[in-house]
C-alpha cells in the first residue's frame, strides 16, 4: 500500500481528522486517483473500525472520531470526484431511514450520483416516509435513494414505500435502496425498484431506471 494511502487508513482508525485531512491533499497533490484514496485509504479504514467495533476494541465514541475524520477527508475529495455536468438526468433524493443517523455511505453515493449528472436533494439522516414523500410531492424528485446501515431499521424502507403507495405516488417515483445490510433479494421482496451495493453501483442502476425521462 502507497505510504500516503496507509497513513489515511491509520489515522482514521485513529480518528485523527486534521492529519487525514493534510495527507488526503498530499496524495491528491501527487496524483493518486481520488478513487483510490477513497476506497483503499477511506472505505476500508471505515470496514476495520467496524470490525474492531464489532470484536470489542471499539466503542461508540472510537467509531464517531473515526467517522468525523473520513468525512473530513471526504470534504476534500468531492470537488474531484464530482465533475459538473450542464444538463441534469433527474433529480434524486436521498437520505438514510428514519431511526437511522449513519450517513457516509449515503454521502458518497449522492456525491458519485451528482458526479454522474443528477441534481441531488440531500434530506440527511433519521428521515421520516413523510419526508420522503414531500420530496416526491413538492420538490418532484424522480427518484428516492434510501439507505440504510442497521437490520433494526431496514423495515422503515418497507414503510416508506407503504407509505409512497398509500399516497398514491409509488408509480411516479423510482426507489432506490442500498446499505451495508441491504441485499437484492430483500430489495425484490419490499418492491424497491431498485438495488445497488455501492456507490459506483448506485450510479448505474439509477441510470438504467431513469433512462426513460432523459429518452
Ligand atoms: Co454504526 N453500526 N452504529 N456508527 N457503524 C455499523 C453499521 C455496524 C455494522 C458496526 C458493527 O457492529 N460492525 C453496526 C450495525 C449492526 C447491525 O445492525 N447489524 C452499527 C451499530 C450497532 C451502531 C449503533 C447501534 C451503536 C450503538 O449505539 N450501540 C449506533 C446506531 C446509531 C443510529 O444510527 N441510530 C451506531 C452509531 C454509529 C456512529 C454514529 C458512531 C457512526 C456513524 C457516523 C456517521 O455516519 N456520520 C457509526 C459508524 C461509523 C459505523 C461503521 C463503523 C462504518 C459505517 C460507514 O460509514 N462505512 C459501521 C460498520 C461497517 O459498516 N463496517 C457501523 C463506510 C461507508 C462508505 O460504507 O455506509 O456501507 P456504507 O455505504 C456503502 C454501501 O453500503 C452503499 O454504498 C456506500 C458506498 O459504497 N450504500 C448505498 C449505502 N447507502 C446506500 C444507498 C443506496 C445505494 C448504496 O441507495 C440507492
Amino acid at each position: 500500500m502507497d505510504t500516503l494511502i496507509k497513513s489515511i487508513y491509520d489515522n482514521i482508525l485513529e480518528g485523527q481528522q486534521k492529519v487525514v485531512e493534510a495527507k488526503t491533499q498530499e496524495a491528491l497533490n501527487s496524483g493518486i486517483p481520488p478513487k483510490v484514496i477513497l476506497d483503499e485509504g477511506m472505505v476500508a479504514a471505515m470496514a476495520e473500525v467496524g470490525r474492531l467495533f464489532e470484536t470489542g476494541e471499539y466503542f461508540v465514541p472510537e467509531m464517531m472520531v473515526a467517522a468525523r475524520a473520513m468525512k473530513a477527508g471526504l470534504a476534500l475529495l468531492k470537488p474531484q470526484l464530482v465533475k459538473a455536468n450542464v444538463k441534469s438526468l433527474g433529480k434524486v433524493g436521498i437520505g438514510t431511514v428514519q431511526g437511522d443517523l449513519h450517513d457516509i455511505g449515503k454521502n458518497l453515493v449522492g456525491i458519485m450520483l451528482e458526479g454522474a449528472g443528477y441534481e441531488i436533494l440531500d434530506l440527511g439522516t433519521d428521515v421520516s416516509p413523510e419526508k420522503f414523500i414531500q420530496a416526491v410531492k413538492t420538490d418532484k424528485v424522480d427518484a428516492l435513494a434510501l439507505s440504510a446501515l442497521l437490520t433494526t431499521t431496514m423495515p422503515n424502507m418497507i414503510s416508506t414505500i407503504t407509505a409512497l403507495e398509500q399516497a398514491g405516488l409509488r408509480k411516479q417515483v423510482k426507489v432506490l435502496i442500498g446499505g451495508a445490510p441491504i441485499t437484492e433479494e430483500y430489495a425484490r421482496q419490499i418492491g424497491a425498484d431498485g438495488y445497488a451495493p455501492d456507490a459506483s453501483r448506485a450510479v448505474t442502476i439509477a441510470k438504467g431506471l431513469l433512462a426513460k425521462i432523459n429518452a
